[in-house]
């Protein structure tokens, strides 16, 4: 089938959509497409999962506004079937890879999910089938990786047989749905006219820009504009070490900043975990790495990977001079252990890592995070009898806290605070030894 041909399938609404992986970014863009009117074939290896779909529920976790209602819809019309076997995929005009795309411990990408896909898909690829990548890979994975598979397995001939794609997912936990309808998307195409039929597709179910490009610029895009963030955030995590040691208070100090046009100093805090921001930043150094020096990328990464190491440093400090006693002997009770405030998300949790570097000095950890299965209960019962409070996490329930019944419940009143959740004048005010991210004590 000819690329007009599939465009026009398109418009009818009688092209075959396949999504491979349904996870928080399958999911969601397998129904949308299935609500917009398309067949959808949505395969998971995940039989359990699929067996949730078949059903009309939602496998996925967390407050997702609309979504159960819209699995259950689009599965109870027959718009959306589910399955883990590729042959499903023979009839699919389009098919979207949305697999999970990690780094190892090097930082490296290896992507064991995505030519596993490429390998399933290759063997059962329609002639004539548009096969676009939405997960977030590395600047070159298309050329690289995608192309050469599918074209291996299929022994079809890219832009003559089939037709690859990127385009990046922007969603967001919590707001799948109204992310997938109003953010703009790069529809990065294996040539001009494939990012022109990407753009009819998506036009049916997002109301954003949708912006035509090759592939290497929409991987590049992606990449970038979360490697932007951590840059950002790292620049105002050395700010906030600078105010530290010179007395500053990195809060004022950026207030001020920002007043100058096209200033826009970020929150220093505890650290930057989630599964976007960290690995993102490695996946635009793996690719661009061949192609430029690039090294303000990791610089940034190490600034951000060293903030728990510097709350526990903090730490420390806070309770060998209020205990008289070495940290070994102290308990600490650790305030927040999802990555991001209101979020049950632990991924890459910058509080996992402060845990372990005071375990590792023998200090006893307690843990707590209304949020998180298993940390949740009373936060006061949680912190009785610690030599200090270390807050990670800015949840509001933290932000409302009584200063003055965390005072009474520690064995001895020290608060360490890595998102400025309080001022120094309310710990003093509670009676509370108090130190900060970007407060330097002060300096006469
Ligand atoms: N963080 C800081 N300081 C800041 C902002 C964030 O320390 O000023 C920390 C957070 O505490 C967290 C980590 O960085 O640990 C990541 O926070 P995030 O606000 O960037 O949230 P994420 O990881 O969910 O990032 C997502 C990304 N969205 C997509 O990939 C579609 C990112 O591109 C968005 O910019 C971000 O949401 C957003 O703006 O909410």
């Amino acid at each position: 089938m000819s690329l007009p041909n599939l465009r026009e399938k398109i418009d009818r609404r009688q092209a075959v959509v396949g999504v491979i992986g349904l996870g928080y970014v399958g999911l969601p863009v397998a129904c949308r497409f299935a609500q917009a009117g398309f067949s959808v074939i949505g395969l998971d290896v995940k039989a359990d999962r699929i067996a949730t779909i078949c059903a009309g529920k939602n496998p996925i976790e967390g407050i997702e506004p609309g979504l159960a209602e819209l699995i259950a819809q689009v599965v109870g019309e027959g718009q959306l079937h589910a399955t883990t076997d590729y042959a499903g995929l023979k009839q699919a005009d389009v098919v979207l890879i949305d697999v999970e795309t990690p780094v190892d411990q090097d930082h490296v990408p290896h992507y064991e999910a995505l030519k596993a896909a490429c390998q399933s898909l290759g063997a059962v690829l329609k002639d004539g089938a548009l096969v676009i990548v939405e997960s977030t890979i590395a600047p070159g994975t298309v050329a690289g990786v995608v192309r050469p598979l599918l074209q291996s397995v299929s022994g079809k001939v890219l832009n003559r047989d089939f037709y690859v794609g990127a385009c990046p997912e922007r969603v967001m936990p919590g707001r799948l749905l109204a992310n997938l309808n109003s953010m703009s998307r790069v529809c990065g195409g294996s040539t001009p006219e494939t990012a022109e039929v990407m753009v009819a597709l998506y036009r049916t179910i997002v109301q954003a820009d949708l912006d035509p490009a090759d592939c290497v610029t929409a991987e590049l895009v992606k990449t970038a504009e979360n490697a932007y963030r951590d840059v950002n955030i790292a620049f105002a995590n050395e700010l906030a070490l600078a105010c530290e040691v010179t007395g500053g208070d990195f809060l004022r100090v950026r207030e001020l900043v920002n007043k100058s046009p096209g200033r826009n100093v970020l929150l220093a805090g505890a650290g930057v975990g989630g599964h976007c921001i960290p690995k993102d930043s490695w996946l635009l150094a793996r690719g661009a790495n061949g192609l430029a020096p690039v090294q303000l990328l990791s610089a940034a990464r190490a600034v951000n990977d060293h903030m728990p190491a510097h709350m526990a440093d903090l730490v420390r400090k806070m309770v060998e001079e209020a205990t008289g006693r070495d940290i070994a002997q102290a308990r600490v009770a650790v305030l927040g252990y999802a990555y991001l405030e209101e979020s049950d998300d632990t991924r890459n949790s910058p509080s996992e890592v402060l845990a372990a570097l005071l375990r590792n000095w023998s200090a006893e950890v307690v843990i707590h995070d209304p949020w998180v299965p298993g940390y949740e209960g009373d936060l006061f019962d949680r912190v009785r009898g610690c030599d200090a409070a270390v807050l990670m996490v800015a949840h509001r329930a933290y932000k409302a806290l009584d200063l003055a019944r965390l005072k009474a419940a520690l064995r001895t009143p020290v608060l360490v605070d890595g998102r400025r959740a309080f001022t120094a004048e309310q710990a003093q005010a509670a009676g509370l030894r108090y130190r900060a991210v970007g407060l330097g004590p002060r300096q006469e």
